[in-house]
């Protein structure tokens, strides 16, 4: 079976101007039937959500558990939908059992799931995030790195380790270095994209493989402007070293919107809008995915509760799978034709 882009959907829209749109995606949405349509219907790429991180796959790190990765892969390509590898090497997604290993021990285990991963799924992968969000100005480092427990058992270079390692077993996947709170305004964030810059030259300056930047885009709504110089300067910046972006995870949190959902959704809406221009218009975007589809699924309300207690609207479509006006928003932007200046 064949699910190309439809009519009048965002995977149309958007390869219309030659990208690909999707979601993030766990096995249990698959139960969900009207959820699953939609996602065919609106999707071009899926992202792993969980079950392809190092903590999911290996619970127990001498017996990794593949079943649900495997069962993403095999959706994605029963499908046609190009599929986006969430996430070889990231702080969080450390195996319980391995976080206080000592290096050696820690360096062994980190390759060999990177490569035992990256081996099986080769040639059926569209792009790997190999490193997730290897920045954290507050540590204070000059580099800008963020202690890990990579960076501390592997030294600075375990980013060019990562890449270069995936390079080799998978060469068709397109790789990615993931980071958030780049798109965002407070100092921190200019400084992280600073910082992000200097990491891209130093690694590019190397050979180390990566090929595009992710930029998570976990927007807040009446926090993200309207316009961003600091985020286009960087944004172009990127393009001239040659390197392409993902929207990786974007969703638009609305815990500062007041409490009616036809002024929330609105401003939501406006709020994916104006951001995408702003990415569209200034990089070389393969992909934008969004972090879920259904405003049900959405991980924001455990992690930014609204202070009045309603549940978040902070994606396309509501809990019945209905299109709400930020689909109309993400659709249109989608769309537009963008000359490269
Ligand atoms: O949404 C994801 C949630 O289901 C997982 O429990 C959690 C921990 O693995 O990760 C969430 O996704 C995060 C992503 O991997 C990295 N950027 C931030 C996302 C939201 O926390």
């Amino acid at each position: 079976m064949h699910h190309g882009p439809r009519k009048s959907s965002l995977s149309s829209a958007a390869a219309q101007n030659g990208l690909l749109f999707g979601t993030a995606l766990c096995t249990s949405h698959l139960l969900s039937q009207p959820l699953t349509r939609a996602i065919l219907r609106e999707c071009s790429i899926v992202t792993s959500e969980y079950e392809m991180k190092w903590d999911a796959i290996c619970q127990v790190p001498e017996l990794p558990d593949y079943a649900s990765a495997d069962g993403l892969v095999s959706f994605a390509s029963d499908n046609s939908l190009a599929l986006h590898g969430h996430t070889l090497w990231w702080h969080e997604a450390i195996p319980s059992a391995l976080r206080n290993a000592a290096d050696n021990r820690f360096r062994e285990a980190a390759l060999e799931h990177l490569r035992a991963t990256v081996t099986r799924y080769a040639g059926q992968m569209h792009s790997w995030d190999v490193v997730n969000e290897p920045l954290e100005p507050a540590h204070g480092r000059g580099n800008g790195l963020r202690e890990t427990r990579f960076a501390a058992a592997f030294g600075p270079d375990y980013i060019e380790t990562a890449f270069r390692e995936a390079a080799s077993l998978d060469p068709r996947a397109v790789l990615v270095l993931n980071e958030m709170g780049l798109e965002y305004t407070s100092p921190a964030a200019e400084q992280k994209r600073r910082q992000m810059l200097a990491l891209l030259e130093r690694e590019k300056a190397r050979g180390t493989p990566i090929a595009c930047l992710g930029i998570q885009s976990h927007l807040t709504a009446l926090e993200q402007p309207r316009d961003h110089q600091e985020l286009r300067a960087f944004l172009r910046e990127v393009r001239a070293m040659g390197l392409s972006v993902m929207i990786t995870e974007m969703d638009v949190s609305d815990h500062l919107c007041p409490r009616d959902r036809k002024q929330r959704d609105t401003i939501v809406a406006e709020t994916y809008r104006a951001y995408l221009d702003l990415v569209l218009d200034e990089a070389e975007v393969l992909a934008v995915s969004t972090w879920g589809l259904s405003d049900d699924r959405t991980w924001l309300n455990g992690f930014r509760p609204r202070p009045d207690g309603a549940p978040q609207r902070p994606l396309l479509f509501d809990g019945a799978i209905r299109r709400k006006p930020a689909w109309h928003a993400v659709k249109d932007a989608l769309a537009t034709n963008r000359t490269v200046t």
